[in-house]
């Protein structure tokens, strides 16, 4: 260190500057409420959306999966878990309740879809609380969870919303008024299957539909936490906000069903449901 630098810290010195700054850093503190009531709420960047669900919310359902399925069937989970692609393929295992872990390995191929398991949920605004974990059993992992609403029609399926976790970017995607709103498909599709450009009013109104950035996937257990606070949908882990995004099909009265789409392999634990009123 130089002779210069331990000059500086010399009491007489750090008094000097000291005082100054430490009636801004006082008047900084004292202004900081003031800024955070005049916005109205806590700030989402620094809001613990599982606080925010375990104090404010309901517990709607709670699953730690200690037990064992009692088959490959629609409702072999048991405790309400329906897997909607089971029954396509009875001869195959997709969800597999394993020292209380359920394993989802997919059979996308033989049953020409992501494996597709849900629960009844039904909020406004709440969400969902659990632990995940890529096995490494395959190169394509992904998760993608979130919302469906088969009862309101005019959305393909029901699809509401969703988030998806990917080996190297993660989404949030509203696609009740984006890609399967009913009048937006039918225009979309036929670009999609002559493998043409969106026409640029399409592809700009869709990219407002979703929040893409990167992220890197790992082997690890995550607590993951997915949130919808009237047109905002938020993606927290391991108690740190990740993503947030608003579109208006976030704000959808009754999210009906919590749903996973796995196309490979995922490990899930400890689901809770929440509702805030
Ligand atoms: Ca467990």
């Amino acid at each position: 260190m130089s002779q210069g630098l331990r000059r500086t810290k010399t009491p007489r010195q750090e008094g000097e500057i000291g005082q100054p700054m430490g009636m801004l850093r006082l008047l900084t503190l004292s202004l900081l409420p003031c800024l955070l009531v005049a916005h109205g709420a806590e700030p989402a960047s620094s809001q613990n959306d599982a606080a925010w669900l375990r104090s404010k919310g309901r517990q709607l359902f709670a699953d730690s999966f200690e037990r064992e399925e009692s088959g490959n069937g629609l409702k072999g989970i048991g405790n309400g878990w329906e897997s909607a692609t089971a029954d396509r393929v009875p001869q195959l295992k997709q969800a597999d309740l394993d020292g209380g872990i359920l394993k989802v390995n997919s059979a996308s191929k033989e049953a020409g879809h992501a494996a597709h398991i849900h629960h009844d949920a039904g909020f406004r605004d709440g969400g969902a609380i659990l632990k995940f974990r890529f096995p490494g059993l395959h190169r394509d992992e992904s998760l993608q969870l979130g919302f469906v609403d088969r009862a309101t029609p005019g959305i393909h399926a029901g699809h509401l919303c969703y988030a998806r976790l990917e080996a190297r970017n993660l989404h949030l995607m509203d696609w009740k008024t984006g890609v399967m709103n009913l009048d937006i498909r039918k225009r979309r599709q036929p670009y999609l299957d002559q493998r043409k450009p969106l026409p640029t009013d399409l592809e700009a109104l869709l990219k407002t539909k979703q929040l893409s950035q990167p992220w890197k996937a790992d082997q690890q257990w995550h607590e993951l936490v997915l949130v919808c606070k009237a047109d905002e949908m938020r993606l927290s882990l391991d108690g740190k906000l990740i993503a947030s995004h608003r579109s208006e099909g976030y704000a959808h009265p009754n999210k009906r069903w919590f749903s996973f789409l796995i196309p490979s392999t995922v490990w899930i634990d400890e689901v809770s449901l929440w509702q805030v009123p």
